[in-house]
């Protein structure tokens, strides 16, 4: 690694003590970009790796809530607004136990490059808080929500800083957060965040983007080694919003989803996720609350593995689509001796960097999580679009816009990869790529 790129990370992790996910996510992007630097020697000059990993901005605040017994709970809310050289901050809300300041720099700085990879004019951030809304009744979490918001309403705006959902935050959360951020702005600028409900401003699509997008992506990968996706098998984690939307759009396009899992463990359907009737089931497991996969098992009598992980499997695609560090050493080794073909990393950052590079160096095709997921954010940047000229495109024109957008940024990572000279490697790609209009942009703004 170049010596400024060297001493940046150093710094950066002496710096940020007891943040392993932020130093984690910070030492596989800066290791993809010393190429980069060792190129653009005025960037050093410019401080622009100092400036680029640390956040402009991170707001931390109390948000007091009065639960159905009466007693008040607290807990911390977040926003960290990242970097604002393209646009607006834009980023979901995580609403998780595990939810913390290493968490959300980790995915704040993953999602620099996500956005800036869109090709749309978004800049970074992410927030949420350690609430957790499973077993929560709809009228805890609204009050919740609403505390949440009257901290952070100050704090974003249409043209300031664009929140949407992440774990723990979907339609329904939203919706509790426009409504108090309107009550207190008095002023209806519904493009202050997306992911809203068709009726209010939302994009058609949007719930669909991410997974639609990921396995628009997987086609690209495959598509480069002459291969289709049609017939292939499938082990995809989680059962939430982003795992829907993949094994929806694999199974349309021919492949068999053989698992999906939950905190509880893993089910094993050798027929496939495949009628309608288990797609759908996904989503009522998630809203029922429970975050039990076991229940897909109890309705369709499939075998239920409990607290495992459904990495052993035999497959030609894995898709990891619950949460960071599904995969380490012990889950990769699993799937080089199975002989799996493509890993889409789809879930922000589900791979430790060792195991990523264990699946590189064993020859399996990786494509990483900033790029293959970026359909979601995507779509928030059409919501957005749509919003400030006052209309509502048709789901056939987002899912149009979704595919070429994929397609783009495939082509791009690959084309970034092979101008530095590392061949068809997507992860370095991701990172030269999504990185190169962010430094153009800062450079051009001078030292801020
Ligand atoms: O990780 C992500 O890209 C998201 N959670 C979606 C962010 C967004 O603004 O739609």
């Amino acid at each position: 690694m170049s010596q400024y790129v060297k001493n940046v990370l150093a710094d950066l992790i002496a710096k940020n003590p007891g943040e392993p996910e932020f130093h984690q996510a910070a030492t596989e992007i800066l290791e993809s970009l010393k190429v980069v630097f060792e190129k653009h020697p005025e960037y050093e000059a410019a401080g622009l790796l100092e400036r680029f990993v640390e956040p402009e901005r991170t707001i931390m605040f109390r948000v007091p809530w009065v639960d159905d017994e009466g007693k008040v709970r607290v807990n911390k809310g977040y926003r960290v607004q990242f970097n604002s050289a393209i646009g607006p901050y834009k980023g979901g809300f995580r609403f998780h136990p595990s939810v913390n300041l290493s968490i959300l720099k980790f995915l704040g700085l993953e999602q620099i490059l996500k956005n800036s990879l869109t090709s749309l004019p978004i800049g970074g951030g992410k927030g949420g808080s350690d609430f957790d809304p499973s077993g929560k009744s709809d009228g805890e979490i609204m009050r919740f929500c609403q505390s949440f918001m009257s901290e952070l309403y100050r704090h974003i705006g249409p043209n300031i800083d664009v929140p949407a959902g992440d774990i723990g935050v979907g339609a329904r959360e939203i919706g509790y957060l426009f409504g108090q951020y309107k009550r207190l702005r008095g002023a209806f600028e519904n493009g202050v965040l997306t992911g809203k409900g068709i009726s209010y401003g939302g994009s058609l699509i949007r719930p669909e983007a991410t997974g639609f997008g990921a396995v628009y992506f997987a086609q690209k990968v495959l598509e480069h080694y002459n291969d289709t996706i049609e017939g292939k098998t499938v082990v995809i984690s989680g059962f939430g919003n982003v795992a829907w939307g993949a094994v929806k759009k694999a199974t349309e396009l021919g492949a068999k989803v053989i698992a999906i899992s939950g905190p509880d463990g893993y089910v094993y359907d050798e027929d496939g996720v495949s009628t309608d009737e288990k797609i759908n089931f996904m989503l009522q497991m998630r809203a029922s609350g429970r975050n039990k996969v076991q229940d897909y098992a109890d309705k369709f009598g499939v075998p239920f593995f409990a607290k495992e992980k459904p990495w052993g499997l035999k497959a030609d695609i894995m898709m990891p689509c619950a949460t960071q560090n599904e995969v380490g050493m012990a889950e990769a080794e699993k799937m080089v001796a199975n002989g799996v073909k493509y890993y889409i990393e789809v879930s922000n950052m589900p791979t430790s960097n060792e195991a990523l590079k264990y699946l590189i160096d064993s020859k399996i095709t990786v494509a990483p999580s900033k790029a293959v997921n970026a359909g979601g954010v995507a779509v928030s940047a059409l919501e957005m679009s749509q919003n400030s000229q006052r209309l509502a495109w048709s789901a056939e024109e987002v899912d149009a816009k979704l595919k070429t957008i994929m397609s783009n940024i495939h082509d791009n990572a690959a084309a970034a990869a092979e101008e530095f000279g590392y061949g068809y490697d997507l992860v370095k790609g991701a990172n030269i790529a999504g990185f190169k209009k962010v430094a153009e942009a800062m450079m051009a703004q001078g030292i801020v």
